[in-house]
């Protein structure tokens, strides 16, 4: 068995923000014109009239303040109201491909590898942009790696669950090293034209090398000291987008083929599944919550991650403790946790214990218990 460490980390952002304020004038646009063409059948109660968004409310809800995308104009425009990403030759690198690529470069160049270095790719992510050939076998090509690639979605916890994938890989000897890669396009998914949910996504992509210890030589070292997993099966957010909606006519482009939440209820919900599942794995691990430095927490809902660490903690965590970057990412879905830790890493001196979690659909939660080399 070898002992295995997280040696180079890299992010993809997309050249494109949207503010809360750009957003909800767009969508402000829609309901009144919704609102405008429905007037009679609004007055006659046929219709219900639609409702303005607010820029302070999603600030104050979620702690978004703006989101990355990859095409900033068709969201915004209000007769559209979704990306526009044409569709590209099959001869082409796909756009999952390349900003995934894009972010495993990153990472590649902070663990001071070569695309020779790496004997698997795994793409883990909430949404796959086609059936096949897998994403990550393409990123495999784009990169030159090579050995095996295969893409998972555990929706906003693929990048944990496909972290303990690698890891047991490169433990058991399976793999040197293995590229833990989450492009996520989360835009493509977003119902913009539902006011509950129209500002909770944005697009990044992250990339983790996992490494054999005694291979490694980056001054970016983690030890990985465990990884824990946990899921529990719940509709509170669902998409039903598929390949069999074609066999539906009835369903096809009906709301519920988007993303769809019942948002209070994951709050509720999630919150002490993830205190509990990090609690017991630290202390699985002989760990204390005191002795842990950091929290890379999914970025979803600044609340929600204030309430996870102060059940853990028993007290407030300090912003340093728990990083933010939701704020200018919105929530990237399995992205999120990768890029905190990415971002607010490079600070801790050696010895440091951090927690890299993540939690979402299924419902699904992953723990990943890191020590600073
Ligand atoms: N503007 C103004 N007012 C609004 C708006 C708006 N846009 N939206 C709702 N309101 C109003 C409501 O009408 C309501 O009014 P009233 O009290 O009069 O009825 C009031 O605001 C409160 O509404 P909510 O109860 O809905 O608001 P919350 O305080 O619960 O906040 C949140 C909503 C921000 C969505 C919050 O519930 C939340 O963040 N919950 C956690 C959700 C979460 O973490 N989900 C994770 C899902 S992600 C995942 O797993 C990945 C899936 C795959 C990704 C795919 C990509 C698309």
């Amino acid at each position: 068995m070898h002992n295995v460490v997280i040696s180079g980390t890299g992010l993809y952002t997309p050249a494109n923000s949207i503010s809360n304020e750009e957003l909800v004038q767009s969508f402000n646009t829609y309901v009144a014109q919704f609102n405008s063409d429905n007037a009679a059948a609004i007055e006659s109660g046929e219709v219900q009239a639609l409702t303005e968004s607010s820029a302070a409310f999603i600030e104050k809800a979620s702690g978004i303040k703006s989101r990355f995308v990859m095409d900033k104009d068709g969201i915004l425009d209000p007769q559209r109201m979704k990306p526009r990403l044409p569709e590209r030759a099959n001869d082409e690198w796909s756009i999952l491909c390349q900003m995934g690529a894009a972010a495993a470069e990153q990472a590649l160049q902070r663990a001071g590898k070569t695309a020779a270095d790496i004997d698997g790719v795994i793409v883990a992510c909430s949404n796959l942009q086609r059936a096949y050939p897998a994403i990550s076998i393409e990123i495999q090509a784009a990169l030159g790696v090579q050995g095996f690639g295969f893409d998972m979605n555990v929706a906003c916890s693929s990048a944990t669950f496909g972290i303990q994938a690698a890891s047991n890989s490169v433990q058991l000897g399976q793999a040197r090293a293995v590229l833990v890669i989450s492009p996520e396009i989360c835009t493509g998914h977003l119902n913009f034209r539902d006011r509950d949910s129209h500002f909770i996504f944005g697009d990044a992509a992250t990339a983790v090398v996992v490494e054999r210890a005694d291979l490694a030589t980056s001054p970016y070292q983690f030890d990985i000291l465990g990884t824990k997993l946990l899921t529990q099966f719940s509709n509170s957010i669902r998409n039903n987008f598929g390949f069999l909606n074609r066999a539906a006519e009835e369903g096809v482009g009906a709301p519920d083929k988007l993303f769809v939440q019942e948002g209070r209820k994951v709050f509720r919900e999630v919150c002490p599944m993830v205190a509990e599942l990090v609690g017991k794995h630290l202390e699985e691990t002989g760990l204390n919550v005191s002795d842990v430095q950091r929290f890379w927490l999914h970025q979803a809902n600044l609340s929600m991650n204030h309430l996870i660490v102060k059940k853990l903690l028993g007290r407030e965590a300090s912003v340093e403790e728990a990083p933010v970057i939701l704020d200018t990412y919105a929530n990237t879905s399995s992205a999120g946790s990768v890029i905190a830790f990415h971002t607010y890493q490079d600070d801790l001196p050696k010895g440091s214990l951090g927690v890299l979690s993540s939690f979402g659909a299924g419902y699904s939660i992953g723990s990943v218990i890191l020590r600073k080399r």
